[in-house]
């Protein structure tokens, strides 16, 4: 077994396995073989058990990660970069309003071109202001953008919600955007 303060460490090398390595998710589903996952794992954690494994799924904050039915194939629910990946996601009607957190410096260019995936397949869209701040956080300055989702969905715009909660947006037009929160000030809705 691994030591608690390991997992940290361990899971973020699952996510970067389960999201961007080819080497061990399938296309279809973005499942990958537990058996690999651990013989991975294993090159930076050689006590690592499946257990652990278990645990780190069991006790992610996020849900990052499930196993299937059959507890032999392991993935993570969203965040993947890696092409092709399809991954079922519900569409179930969106609150009128969601939020994305970014960073101030990204403001001029979201507001040219909108929300685009970059690097992953999808933009990430949070259900409230307090996660979309610290998403933000993680790239500097943050900003919460309000989303306009009920007419963004309204006017055709497929907007669709991982198992974990996460919505996801293939781009968003700066239309739907406006600045709701930045640098500590609470700015108009509008
Ligand atoms: C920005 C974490 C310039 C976008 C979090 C973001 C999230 C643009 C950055 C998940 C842009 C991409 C995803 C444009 C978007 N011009 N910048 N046109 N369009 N951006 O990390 O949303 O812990 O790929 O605002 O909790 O920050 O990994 O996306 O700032 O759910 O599970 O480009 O990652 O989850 O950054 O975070 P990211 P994100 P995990």
């Amino acid at each position: 077994m691994l030591l608690q303060h390991h997992y940290q460490r361990c899971s973020k090398r699952l996510s970067y396995l389960l999201r961007h390595s080819h080497d061990y998710i399938s296309l279809d589903g973005g499942w990958a073989p537990v058996e690999h996952i651990l013989t991975a794992l294993r090159k930076t954690y050689p006590q690592l058990e499946r257990a652990d494994l278990e645990a780190i799924v069991a006790q992610d904050q996020k849900g990052r990660y499930s196993f299937d039915s059959s507890g032999s194939r392991i993935r993570a629910n969203q965040g993947h970069s890696v092409p092709g990946v399809v991954i079922e996601m519900e569409r179930p009607e969106p609150p009128e309003l969601l939020y994305h957190g970014t960073a101030s410096r990204f403001l001029d260019s979201i507001f040219q071109e909108g929300l685009r995936p970059m690097s992953r397949q999808y933009v990430h869209i949070s259900s409230d202001p307090a996660t979309a701040r610290i998403v933000g956080a993680r790239h500097g300055t943050p900003v919460v953008l309000l989303f306009r989702a009920g007419d963004f969905v309204r006017a055709g715009h497929p907007l669709m919600r991982s198992a974990n909660g996460v919505w996801q947006a293939e781009a968003v037009p700066p239309e739907y955007l406006s600045v709701m929160e930045r640098e500590g000030s609470h700015e108009a809705l509008d």
